[in-house]
């Protein structure tokens, strides 16, 4: 999948196993909205192109963020899904509060992973500027959204 040299768009299209039997959760943080539409836009086409049915896919919004592992987990305990998608942008400010939803939201999201039998992808930017995260939302670098779905489709026929 992408690093920094590759597209965050760019998978092998026939790689990806026919995910028509999946359901899948996404949960969108409203902070930074314009970004995270593009990224949800990004992960539904994707799920929609590989099979997933529109009725399987499953969409509920948190304030921001450092509110994505709960909002995850409380996904997790009232859907049947076989992956759950958070979805945010955190852009740098000039305070440490950057670091501080990060940290929190990565932690959350790994802790989840280990108390659940469910796989939840990272479908968060932490990008120093807007720039950066429109570069990273279906701009120059691809859509983190499609990333985030093909790594969710990949988890969820794991098992
Ligand atoms: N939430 C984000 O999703 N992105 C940000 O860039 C951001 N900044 O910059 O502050 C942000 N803050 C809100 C945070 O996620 C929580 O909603 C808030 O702290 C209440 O818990």
């Amino acid at each position: 999948m992408a690093t920094s040299l590759k597209n965050l768009s760019d998978y092998d299209f026939t790689s990806i196993p026919d995910a028509s039997g999946l359901s899948i959760g996404i949960v969108v943080a409203e902070w930074n909205i314009e970004i995270n539409n593009q990224l949800l836009q990004g992960a539904i086409e994707t799920l929609l192109h590989h099979g997933v049915d529109k009725a399987n896919i499953f969409v509920n919004y948190v304030p921001g963020a450092f509110e994505l592992t709960y909002g995850c987990k409380v996904m997790a305990e009232n859907y049947d899904v076989d992956a759950i998608i958070a979805i945010g942008t955190v852009i740098q400010g000039d305070t440490p509060h950057f670091d501080y939803i990060c940290q929190g939201v990565t932690y959350g999201i790994s802790e989840l992973n280990l108390s659940f039998d469910l796989p939840f992808i990272f479908g968060v930017l932490t990008v120093n500027s807007l720039e950066q995260a429109q570069e990273r939302a279906g701009g120059k670098h691809g859509n983190k959204g499609v990333e985030a779905a093909v790594t969710a489709i990949k988890m969820g026929l794991y098992n």
